[in-house]
């Protein structure tokens, strides 16, 4: 059978290039256009034996009990969270993702929201742009290098993160079910003791009800007036509320952040504050790493409908 014989099912808006190569090679509907997805599927979803979604928008149960044909899920994005992964494997569904392709300049952001904040980057460049130079030089900021990094989450990402922070001769802690592969990083049992020992708090755990509001008002206390959190993770894993708490009453010292609990919606209150540097979840969002996501991710539908083969199969860590 021709792929193009193949229906799949986009679950929301993708890059035009990708959505011309996925209409190129199948037969494809489009989810996100329908107002009533539910009568949608009910009409169409019978013979759908692939879906392609992102990590954002994931898939749920649902949507995959919809579509009784449906063999795999092509994933354009590292994150799992949205995914409901035990209704895939209930059915036997093969999942897919884009790991390591994304790794560097998600690290890369990091470290740019590390610098930024400590150094009072966007603050300084706020106040050039409003002439308040002219009257008074901008006030010290916080030295970033040799300080120390602390890493939730020792994952692809975590290391690329720890391998930069060296780079500014900073020590590494972390916080990991599993020990490091790499000498010289000392490892912290709990999140909140790694917060107490660290100048840097930088996310990179998993989404999803494991890690939800991981980052609470003990840790932020933990982290302390010269910490600084930096979240390139899922918004999920900080308690909001919190945060805001903490940076209203200066008990951290600034906040880098990339991801947010309920994006592209931002809570207003940290609008407040100057020495919080917010990014509009940009950390992939490069030209290079979005076409080697596309990629993948057209790669693992296209390879797994021409020969069973999968790239990047997304493997189960019980
Ligand atoms: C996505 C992300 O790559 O990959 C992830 O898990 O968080 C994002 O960088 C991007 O939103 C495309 O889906």
């Amino acid at each position: 059978m021709k792929t193009t014989d193949i229906e799949i099912l986009i679950i929301s808006a993708l890059p035009p290039a990708m959505l011309d190569e996925f209409e190129q090679h199948f037969r494809v509907h489009k989810l996100w256009l329908h107002d009533n997805k539910t009568a949608y599927l009910a009409e169409h979803g019978q013979f759908i034996r692939g879906a392609v979604t992102r990590a954002a928008s994931g898939i749920s149960a649902e949507v995959i009990n919809a579509l009784p044909a449906l063999e795999m899920i092509s994933s354009f994005g590292v994150g799992l969270d949205a995914i409901d992964l035990d209704a895939a494997e209930r059915r036997g569904i093969h999942v897919t993702n884009t790991p390591k392709v994304l790794n560097e300049c998600v690290a890369d952001t990091a470290l740019a929201l590390m610098l930024s904040v400590s150094r009072r980057i966007c603050e300084a460049d706020r106040y050039a742009r409003a002439g308040a130079w002219l009257t008074s030089p901008f006030p010290a900021a916080m030295r970033m290098s040799g300080k120390i990094c602390a890493i939730a989450g020792l994952g692809n990402i975590g290391y690329q993160v720890a391998k930069r922070a060296q780079g500014f001769g900073m020590a590494i802690h972390y916080y990991d079910p599993k020990p490091a592969t790499e000498p010289g990083f000392t490892r912290f049992d709990t999140l909140t003791a790694l917060a107490a020992s660290c100048d840097f708090l930088v996310l990179t755990l998993p989404g999803g009800n494991k890690t939800r509001h991981i980052i609470d008002a003990d840790v932020l206390g933990a982290l302390g007036e010269t910490g600084i959190l930096i979240n390139i993770s899922r918004g999920s894993v900080v308690d909001t509320q919190a945060l805001i708490h903490a940076l209203a009453d200066k008990r951290i010292y600034g906040a880098g952040l990339d991801v947010f609990e309920h994006e592209p919606e931002i809570p207003t209150e940290l609008f407040a504050f100057d020495n919080v540097v917010l990014l509009p979840h940009i950390a992939s969002n490069t030209t290079e790493t979005r076409n080697d996501m596309a990629n993948l991710t057209i790669d693992n539908i296209k390879g797994y409908f021409t020969d069973g083969s999968l790239k990047t199969p997304v493997i189960r860590s019980r």
